[in-house]
């Protein structure tokens, strides 16, 4: 997957080089490149905002910067030259639609991923009119508060995104038991010592029981989806719950 993304904090991507994803990108999987927007300026003092037309609080991100670079990206775009298909271009706003693991999962599958990180008030809205012409443009959130611009906001769904690049998790069956894969969230883990600060680790764990392993999780899963997550027992599905979590 090519990944791009345009800030005028660089230097915040810069943790997307460790762990698994800076891995993926070691090895190949991932082509992901950090565009300084202030590299597309073209004043004296690499200009990136002024006051917003109809006056009002903060700065507004100019658009001329943008259309440079984000025309930069679709002409270089691998994609766009071997398919015609549109990038996506994923623009972080709290104004977005909410990021889950579902929009995770699809967009894992796109061949390339453009995230412009606004700063400040926004951008100018016609960048977002005029980059549709040559991306498929997604404001999108990660959540109900808000932050100062887009950069943690593409840290995580990078992350999150880039884990379910086939090839990226050592070992892809640790995917389908995580939160939010089966609706559910997931359940309790416990590790050696069996005893720790007076605390047991559950005996059934201990008992080589799968089928009662099985149950115990299951039962933890819905307990805990129950307390924290009422929310999301409401969206389960019929087809979640099986004969043996009703009858227990
Ligand atoms: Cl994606 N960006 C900003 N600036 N604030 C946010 C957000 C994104 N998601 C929640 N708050």
């Amino acid at each position: 997957m090519r990944i791009d993304v345009v800030s005028i904090f660089p230097e915040y991507l810069a943790a997307l080089d460790l762990s698994l994803i800076g891995k993926a990108r070691r090895e190949g999987v991932l082509d992901l490149n950090v565009h300084d927007l202030r590299d597309y300026t073209s004043d004296r003092h690499r200009t990136t905002d002024d006051t917003p037309y109809g006056g009002g609080a903060g700065m507004v991100m100019k658009p001329e910067p943008w259309g440079a670079v984000l025309n930069r990206i679709a002409t270089e775009s691998p994609v766009v030259r071997t398919t015609g298909e549109k990038p996506i271009l994923i623009v972080p706003s709290p104004a977005g639609a909410v990021f889950d693991q579902d929009m995770a999962y699809d967009l894992a599958e796109a061949p390339h991923l453009a995230f412009a990180c606004g700063r400040y008030e926004g951008i100018d809205e016609r960048v977002l009119e005029f980059a549709s012409e040559a991306f498929d443009v997604r404001p999108i959130s990660i959540g109900d508060y808000v932050l100062n611009g887009g950069e943690v906001a593409v840290l995580a769904m990078v992350e999150a995104i880039g884990r379910l690049i086939p090839g990226v998790i050592g070992n892809p069956a640790s995917l389908d038991e995580e939160s939010h894969s089966d609706g559910l969230l997931e359940y309790p883990v416990y590790t050696k010592p069996d005893t720790w600060e007076g605390r047991e680790v559950p005996e059934v764990l201990l008992s080589g029981h799968h089928g009662k392993i099985a149950r115990f999780r299951r039962n933890k899963q819905l307990e805990r989806t129950a307390i924290r997550r009422p929310d999301m027992i409401v969206q389960l599905d019929g087809s979640t719950l099986n004969r043996h979590d009703r009858d227990t």
